[in-house]
């Protein structure tokens, strides 16, 4: 038996004439065996398979996609050791028609000859059953609603509703269309019919599958806002924004848009604190530290992440674990003419009020001459962002992931407080807390915001 180079025609297939080809399922250099789909055509009422009339090798492609083509036309050329006919599979627009097909006929017909012209004599089946179908859309559509993604055990792929898997997937044209309709790729689909044929039930399973998976629904879409030509409203500058500001927002943004963020406010009385801050004042003047509200907080807090050691913590990237941090490196936010930087007061917990407050005054200045190093900013634990020093009543900030908390602290004033039975001009601190509530509970946030009170309002605490 010689090998040869044949062209494959397509062949009888009923009354159609120049009828679509909308899936090819070979390229050249591919092997075939006789029954393997080839490519699939698509009339206004019928799609169908044309299979490989024999076993050989795809030597050259001669149609692509969204031709057309009529019986006789050429398809491919194959290098066969046979020359026989291609021979189009039963057609099932219906896909009960599909499953009883997959039962009772055979995928395809091996076509015995006659495909090609130079053979005479040769009969051709009829073996084109023509059923209606459906209307087929132009474009398969995406598998997922947009912005969804396939759950994350689905294979590479699993988005795509034409691959060449797909194509040589064993199914019926019912199957396919239904398969092209949800978008699946039936290269994925496992198929439960006769020698591994893909039934309709199978890809319903699938879909169900992939939908039902953990991931699917885990991301809305985002949508753009849509752009505005505001000088159609009055008289417009553009400005650009600074570097520093534009990388900060991406990160703000990326951060507020994975972490459901809750905040709790809360205020505490620190008039004692204050006392004591003050009292200090002329020995922070002689030691060269500006000694303000700021050091002290930094040094509350680091008793509260103690009692409270998952707020010191941070999710594994897949968010099944908590990472207990056993350091305390606690960042700070500080305002430059470029935008926000977060240098980090490393080992916060080892340190002294008036360490600490040197050190903060250090990378303070530092942030805003742009001399702060990267491993200036790295490893930090929990933020506070201090508005302290300009006003407002409270704030939301956003989480500096992936800490899981951040403090947000407003402007202290005096507030008259009813003690003892009688009212008290007392120094009161409104602050806030934004914490990521895949990690913390509302409770845990209160009792965290309120035991920082309590250390805040008597801070001999820190001591203990
Ligand atoms: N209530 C009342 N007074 C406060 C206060 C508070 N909560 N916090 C600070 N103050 C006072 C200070 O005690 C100081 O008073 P004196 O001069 O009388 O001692 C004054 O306000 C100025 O403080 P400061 O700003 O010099 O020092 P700080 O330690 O409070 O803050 C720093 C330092 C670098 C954090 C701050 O200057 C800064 O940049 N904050 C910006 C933070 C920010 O932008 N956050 C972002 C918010 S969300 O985008």
């Amino acid at each position: 038996m010689m090998s040869q180079i044949t062209d494959i025609l397509t062949p009888n297939i009923g009354d159609f004439d120049a009828v679509e080809i909308i899936e090819i399922a070979v390229q050249p250099g591919d092997t075939v065996k006789p029954e393997d789909t080839l490519l699939t055509l698509e009339s206004d009422k019928a799609t169908m398979d044309i299979p490989a009339p024999t076993a050989g090798t795809v030597v050259e492609l001669m149609v692509k996609v969204g031709d057309s083509v009529s019986a006789g036309s050429p398809i491919l050329k194959l290098e066969q050791a046979e020359v026989t006919a291609a021979t189009p599979t039963a057609t099932a627009g219906a896909d009960e028609a599909a499953a009883a097909a997959d039962a009772a006929v055979p995928d395809t017909v091996t076509a015995p000859q006659q495909a090609t012209p130079d053979e005479p004599g040769a009969t051709r089946p009829e073996s084109l059953v023509e059923k209606p179908t459906a209307a087929v859309p132009e474009t398969p559509p995406a598998s997922l609603p947009p912005g969804q993604k396939p759950a994350p055990n689905a294979p590479a792929g699993a988005q795509t509703a034409g691959s060449s898997a797909s194509a040589k997937a064993h199914a019926s044209p019912g199957v396919r269309k239904f398969a092209r309709e949800l978008g699946v790729d039936l290269g994925l689909v496992k198929g439960s019919g006769k020698k591994g044929r893909i039934l309709k039930e199978d890809v319903t399973a699938f879909t169900k599958s992939v939908m039902t998976s953990e991931g699917v629904f885990d991301r809305p879409a985002l949508q753009d806002i849509p752009p505005v030509d505001f000088s159609k409203f009055g008289p417009v500058q553009t400005q650009p924004l600074a570097r520093l500001k534009r990388l900060g927002g991406q990160n703000l943004h990326r951060n507020w848009v994975n972490v459901p963020h809750v905040t709790q406010f809360d205020e505490t009385d620190i008039t004692e604190l204050e006392a004591f801050r003050l009292s200090k004042k002329t020995e922070a003047d002689q030691r060269g530290v500006k000694l303000t509200l700021l050091s002290f907080l930094v040094k509350a807090v680091v008793v509260a992440l103690k009692k409270f050691p998952e707020f010191n913590a941070s999710l594994s990237p897949d968010g099944k674990d908590l990472i207990l941090k056993h350091y305390f490196h606690i960042g700070v936010a500080v305002n430059t003419d470029q935008g926000l930087l977060v240098p980090v007061l490393q080992d916060a917990n080892l340190k002294g009020v008036f360490e600490l407050a040197a050190e903060l005054s250090a990378l303070a200045q530092q942030a805003r001459d742009k001399k702060l190093r990267p491993a200036d900013m790295e490893g930090g634990c929990f933020t506070i962002s201090s508005l302290g020093h300009i006003g407002g009543a409270g704030f939301t900030p956003i989480i500096n992931c992936p800490e899981v908390a951040i403090l947000g602290v407003s402007r202290a004033t005096l507030k008259p407080v009813y003690q003892a039975g009688k009212l008290e001009p007392r120094l009161i601190l409104p602050y806030s807390l934004s914490y990521d509530h895949r990690v913390i509970d509302g409770v845990a946030a209160a009792q965290f915001t309120r035991a920082l009170g309590e250390i805040l309002t008597d801070i001999r605490d820190i001591l203990l």
